[in-house]
Order: structure tokens, then sequence, then C-alpha cells
């Protein structure tokens, strides 16, 4: 699909299509429908990007995230877009101390900052995944709920650049 297609969309549509771009926040997606017609992908994801920092409280968006290598990929509850990604990074596969390692550091960080850890996982691999959680626990809380918005935007231009197609013409 390119941008022009993107932009015929009604509404509907637009959000079975769109709605998991940022984990489990449709909300996002619907509401940025009325700001098309779109001139471009990234031009789609600056809206997205807008209306996530016109939030009062962000932090909402990083609780709707399932923790990495968590109980959701344990139960296969996982969203399809989450559970590729993280099946990418190796974490289904994760042998038993990296995986009582992950367990431990997701819960330690959520006790100290409120909210899960998020991090782009399509960009980073296991290993580099457990340092970057073990690192990140001793940041300042606003340090790290700004990196976990930033981590959210990466996972979201993604998502977006696996949905439509980006050297397509536009017609506007
Ligand atoms: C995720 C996820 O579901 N996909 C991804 O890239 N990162 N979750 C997380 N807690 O970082």
């Amino acid at each position: 699909m390119d941008i022009n297609a993107v932009n015929a969309l009604p509404y509907e549509d637009f959000v079975n299509i769109f709605g998991n771009v940022v984990e489990k926040c449709p909300i996002i997606t619907a509401s940025v429908w009325s700001r098309r017609p779109f001139v471009s992908l990234p031009a789609l994801e600056a809206a997205i990007s807008e209306f996530i920092d016109s939030l009062p409280e962000s932090e909402g968006i990083l609780r709707c995230h399932p923790d990495l290598a968590g109980r959701d990929l344990q139960r296969g509850t996982l969203t399809l877009e989450s559970r590729e990604e993280q099946a990418r990074a190796g974490l289904d596969s994760l042998n038993s101390a990296e995986a009582s390692r992950m367990t431990r550091l997701n819960e330690e960080y959520k006790e100290r900052f409120g909210f899960p850890f998020v991090i782009c996982a399509r960009m980073n691999d296991k290993a580099n995944i457990l340092r970057q959680l073990s690192e990140r626990c001793q940041n300042e809380r606003a340090v790290e709920r700004a990196r976990g918005i930033e981590e959210v935007k990466k996972i979201c231009r993604l998502r977006l650049q696996g949905l439509v197609l980006t050297d397509a013409p536009n017609k506007l």
C-alpha cells in the first residue's frame, strides 16, 4: 500500500490496519486519521509522534507494552507484531540463565520506575537488550520515561514501514 492508498482509507479500515503501530493504543491511530491527507509516510509518523508528545501523561503508553520475554510470550498472548519483534531478537529462545536474568531485571525496572522497560527489539539482539535493561535500571525516572517514549517511536516507525511502501510517488 502506498501513501495515496493510505489517505483513501475509510476510518474503520485505517484503524484496523494501523491500530497497533503503537502497541495496544488504537486511540492514537483513531486520532491521527483526521489529519489526513499525509504527504508521505514520514508525515504520518510525525502526526503520531506529535500526538504522543501532546499527551499530558505518556507513561500510559509505556504500560501498554508487554514485558520482553515475559508472561505474554510464554502464554502465547502477545500481539502479532510484538511476537515477531521478540522472536527476531531471539527472546523466544533464551536459555534458563538468560530467562531468569530478564525476569529479575524486568521486575527491578518496574519496581523502580512504575512502568515497564521498553526497547525497540528489532534494532537489538538479546545480549544487547539484557545489557541495556541492566544499565537503564540505573537512570533517573524522567530520563527513562523519555527514553521509553523514544523507543516506542522507533517501534512505531518500523511497524509503519512494514505496512506502507516508502518509495511510492504521491499525488498531493
Ligand atoms: C516491545 C515489543 O513488544 N516490541 C518491541 O520492540 N518492544 N516491548 C518492550 N517492552 O520493549
